[in-house]
Protein backbone atom coordinates (compact mmCIF):
# COMPACT_ATOMS: atom_id res chain seq x y z
CA UNK A 1 0.00 0.00 0.00
CA UNK A 2 1.16 2.99 -0.55
CA UNK A 3 1.71 5.22 2.05
CA UNK A 4 2.04 8.66 1.18
CA UNK A 5 3.75 11.55 2.80
CA UNK A 6 1.15 13.65 2.15
CA UNK A 7 -0.13 12.42 5.81
CA UNK A 8 1.72 14.39 8.66
CA UNK A 9 0.19 14.00 12.39
CA UNK A 10 -0.68 16.68 15.16
CA UNK A 11 0.39 15.58 18.45
CA UNK A 12 -2.45 17.12 20.72
CA UNK A 13 -1.01 17.73 24.17
CA UNK A 14 -3.52 16.16 26.22
CA UNK A 15 -2.83 15.96 30.53
CA UNK A 16 -3.18 12.57 31.33
CA UNK A 17 -3.80 11.03 28.08
CA UNK A 18 -2.25 11.02 24.43
CA UNK A 19 -3.74 12.11 20.81
CA UNK A 20 -3.01 12.14 17.04
CA UNK A 21 -5.01 13.65 14.21
CA UNK A 22 -4.46 13.13 10.49
CA UNK A 23 -6.87 15.72 8.77
CA UNK A 24 -5.26 14.13 5.25
CA UNK A 25 -5.49 10.17 6.23
CA UNK A 26 -7.50 9.56 2.93
CA UNK A 27 -7.66 11.49 -0.43
CA UNK A 28 -10.82 13.52 -0.57
CA UNK A 29 -11.41 11.38 -3.88
CA UNK A 30 -10.78 7.87 -1.72
CA UNK A 31 -12.93 9.70 1.53
CA UNK A 32 -15.74 10.29 -1.35
CA UNK A 33 -15.73 6.75 -2.62
CA UNK A 34 -15.53 5.27 0.55
CA UNK A 35 -18.53 6.99 1.98
CA UNK A 36 -21.04 6.49 -1.00
CA UNK A 37 -19.48 2.59 -1.01
CA UNK A 38 -20.22 2.34 3.39
CA UNK A 39 -23.85 4.70 3.28
CA UNK A 40 -24.93 1.77 0.18
CA UNK A 41 -23.45 -1.45 1.61
CA UNK A 42 -23.48 -1.53 5.44
CA UNK A 43 -27.10 -2.62 6.95
CA UNK A 44 -27.20 0.42 8.97
CA UNK A 45 -29.41 -0.48 12.04
CA UNK A 46 -31.54 1.91 14.91
CA UNK A 47 -30.88 1.08 18.50
CA UNK A 48 -32.61 1.18 21.05
CA UNK A 49 -32.32 2.40 24.59
CA UNK A 50 -33.87 2.24 27.83
CA UNK A 51 -33.53 5.24 29.69
CA UNK A 52 -35.12 5.62 33.59
CA UNK A 53 -37.47 2.75 31.97
CA UNK A 54 -38.94 4.73 28.76
CA UNK A 55 -37.12 3.29 25.47
CA UNK A 56 -35.64 6.06 23.49
CA UNK A 57 -33.97 5.74 20.13
CA UNK A 58 -30.44 6.04 19.80
CA UNK A 59 -29.80 9.58 17.77
CA UNK A 60 -27.81 7.94 14.83
CA UNK A 61 -27.67 4.95 13.08
CA UNK A 62 -24.77 2.04 13.67
CA UNK A 63 -23.25 -1.21 12.81
CA UNK A 64 -20.47 -3.61 14.30
CA UNK A 65 -17.65 -5.68 12.18
CA UNK A 66 -15.28 -7.46 13.12
CA UNK A 67 -13.00 -10.77 13.53
CA UNK A 68 -15.26 -13.76 14.53
CA UNK A 69 -16.24 -13.62 18.27
CA UNK A 70 -15.49 -9.71 19.24
CA UNK A 71 -18.68 -9.04 20.71
CA UNK A 72 -18.77 -5.73 22.29
CA UNK A 73 -21.41 -4.29 24.90
CA UNK A 74 -22.34 -0.87 24.01
CA UNK A 75 -25.35 1.16 25.72
CA UNK A 76 -26.01 -2.38 27.65
CA UNK A 77 -26.44 -4.14 23.85
CA UNK A 78 -24.60 -7.04 23.59
CA UNK A 79 -22.97 -6.98 19.46
CA UNK A 80 -22.15 -9.78 17.72
CA UNK A 81 -20.10 -8.28 14.63
CA UNK A 82 -20.39 -8.63 11.18
CA UNK A 83 -17.87 -9.21 9.03
CA UNK A 84 -15.22 -7.15 7.52
CA UNK A 85 -16.12 -6.42 3.72
CA UNK A 86 -13.90 -4.72 1.61
CA UNK A 87 -13.98 -1.13 2.02
CA UNK A 88 -13.54 -1.82 5.76
CA UNK A 89 -10.99 -3.90 5.32
CA UNK A 90 -9.16 -0.69 2.78
CA UNK A 91 -10.19 1.44 5.66
CA UNK A 92 -8.76 -1.00 8.64
CA UNK A 93 -5.15 -1.38 6.65
CA UNK A 94 -4.68 2.39 6.12
CA UNK A 95 -5.84 3.04 9.93
CA UNK A 96 -3.10 0.13 10.86
CA UNK A 97 -0.21 1.69 8.89
CA UNK A 98 -0.78 4.97 10.12
CA UNK A 99 -1.65 4.90 13.76
CA UNK A 100 1.07 1.51 14.14
CA UNK A 101 -1.65 -0.53 15.88
CA UNK A 102 -3.85 -3.29 15.11
CA UNK A 103 -7.53 -3.70 15.25
CA UNK A 104 -9.91 -6.46 15.19
CA UNK A 105 -13.22 -4.17 15.20
CA UNK A 106 -15.02 -1.39 13.94
CA UNK A 107 -18.14 0.56 15.60
CA UNK A 108 -19.76 2.55 12.70
CA UNK A 109 -22.23 5.33 13.50
CA UNK A 110 -23.99 7.08 10.83
CA UNK A 111 -24.98 10.85 11.59
CA UNK A 112 -28.23 11.89 9.51
CA UNK A 113 -28.14 14.88 10.61
CA UNK A 114 -27.45 17.65 13.36
CA UNK A 115 -30.43 16.14 14.88
CA UNK A 116 -27.91 13.03 15.42
CA UNK A 117 -24.82 12.79 17.96
CA UNK A 118 -23.50 10.98 20.44
CA UNK A 119 -23.17 12.45 24.48
CA UNK A 120 -20.35 12.37 26.66
CA UNK A 121 -19.09 9.07 27.15
CA UNK A 122 -15.63 7.33 27.24
CA UNK A 123 -14.60 4.04 25.16
CA UNK A 124 -13.91 2.30 28.36
CA UNK A 125 -15.79 -1.02 28.43
CA UNK A 126 -13.97 -4.00 30.02
CA UNK A 127 -13.45 -5.99 26.99
CA UNK A 128 -11.60 -2.92 25.45
CA UNK A 129 -9.24 -3.66 28.66
CA UNK A 130 -6.86 -1.36 30.09
CA UNK A 131 -5.88 2.15 28.13
CA UNK A 132 -7.54 1.19 24.72
CA UNK A 133 -6.42 2.83 21.56
CA UNK A 134 -8.87 3.81 19.49
CA UNK A 135 -8.81 5.32 16.28
CA UNK A 136 -11.69 7.01 14.54
CA UNK A 137 -11.98 8.01 10.90
CA UNK A 138 -14.81 10.28 9.79
CA UNK A 139 -16.20 10.49 6.77
CA UNK A 140 -19.04 13.08 4.99
CA UNK A 141 -19.83 16.38 7.05
CA UNK A 142 -17.50 18.27 9.17
CA UNK A 143 -19.06 17.69 13.11
CA UNK A 144 -17.84 19.00 15.75
CA UNK A 145 -15.59 16.61 18.57
CA UNK A 146 -15.40 17.61 21.93
CA UNK A 147 -13.34 16.41 24.66
CA UNK A 148 -13.22 17.17 28.40
CA UNK A 149 -10.94 16.04 31.10
CA UNK A 150 -13.65 14.07 33.79
CA UNK A 151 -11.90 15.70 37.21
CA UNK A 152 -10.55 18.95 35.75
CA UNK A 153 -13.66 20.64 33.83
CA UNK A 154 -11.73 23.40 32.63
CA UNK A 155 -9.82 21.31 30.24
CA UNK A 156 -11.38 20.87 27.27
CA UNK A 157 -10.15 19.90 23.41
CA UNK A 158 -12.60 21.02 20.74
CA UNK A 159 -11.56 19.35 17.27
CA UNK A 160 -13.29 19.67 13.40
CA UNK A 161 -13.00 16.21 12.53
CA UNK A 162 -13.29 16.62 8.51
CA UNK A 163 -13.84 14.09 5.31
CA UNK A 164 -10.87 11.86 5.50
CA UNK A 165 -9.17 12.46 8.92
CA UNK A 166 -8.46 10.36 11.53
CA UNK A 167 -8.09 10.75 15.53
CA UNK A 168 -6.45 8.11 17.83
CA UNK A 169 -6.63 8.05 21.43
CA UNK A 170 -4.48 6.77 23.38
CA UNK A 171 -2.38 5.79 26.69
CA UNK A 172 -4.77 6.75 29.27
CA UNK A 173 -7.29 9.09 27.60
CA UNK A 174 -10.03 6.57 27.77
CA UNK A 175 -9.45 7.17 32.23
CA UNK A 176 -9.35 10.68 32.53
CA UNK A 177 -11.93 11.81 29.22
CA UNK A 178 -14.50 12.07 28.05
CA UNK A 179 -16.01 13.03 24.51
CA UNK A 180 -19.76 13.87 22.49
CA UNK A 181 -20.35 14.83 19.49
CA UNK A 182 -22.78 17.69 19.97
CA UNK A 183 -25.75 17.69 18.12
CA UNK A 184 -26.34 20.94 15.94
CA UNK A 185 -28.98 23.15 14.78
CA UNK A 186 -26.54 24.40 12.03
CA UNK A 187 -27.74 22.67 8.81
CA UNK A 188 -25.30 19.67 7.92
CA UNK A 189 -24.97 16.59 5.72
CA UNK A 190 -24.83 13.18 6.24
CA UNK A 191 -21.40 11.78 8.49
CA UNK A 192 -20.09 8.39 8.83
CA UNK A 193 -17.86 7.47 11.84
CA UNK A 194 -16.06 4.75 12.05
CA UNK A 195 -14.13 3.93 15.65
CA UNK A 196 -11.96 1.25 15.33
CA UNK A 197 -11.29 -0.62 18.37
CA UNK A 198 -9.24 -4.11 19.87
CA UNK A 199 -11.30 -6.45 22.04
CA UNK A 200 -9.28 -7.88 23.95
CA UNK A 201 -11.76 -9.94 26.51
CA UNK A 202 -14.91 -11.91 25.53
CA UNK A 203 -18.06 -9.50 26.36
CA UNK A 204 -20.32 -10.18 29.29
O1 LIG B 1 -18.49 10.15 15.79
C1 LIG B 1 -17.46 10.37 16.42
O2 LIG B 1 -16.59 11.15 16.03
C2 LIG B 1 -17.23 9.69 17.75
C3 LIG B 1 -17.87 8.35 17.89
C4 LIG B 1 -17.61 7.75 19.24
O3 LIG B 1 -17.19 8.39 20.16
C5 LIG B 1 -17.88 6.33 19.46
O4 LIG B 1 -18.35 5.64 18.54
O5 LIG B 1 -17.63 5.86 20.58
MN1 LIG C 1 -16.50 7.11 21.84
Amino acid sequence: MELSPRSPCQELALADGSARYWTDAFTTAEADRLFIGLRECIAWRQEEIVIFGERKRVPRLVAWHGDAGAAYTYSGVPHEPEPWNEALGEIRARVEALSGHAFNAVLLNLYRGGADGMGWHADDEPELGRNPVVASVSLGATRRFRMRHRRRKELTVDLELVHGSLLTMEGATQHHWVHAVPKTARPVGERINLTFRRIVAPGR
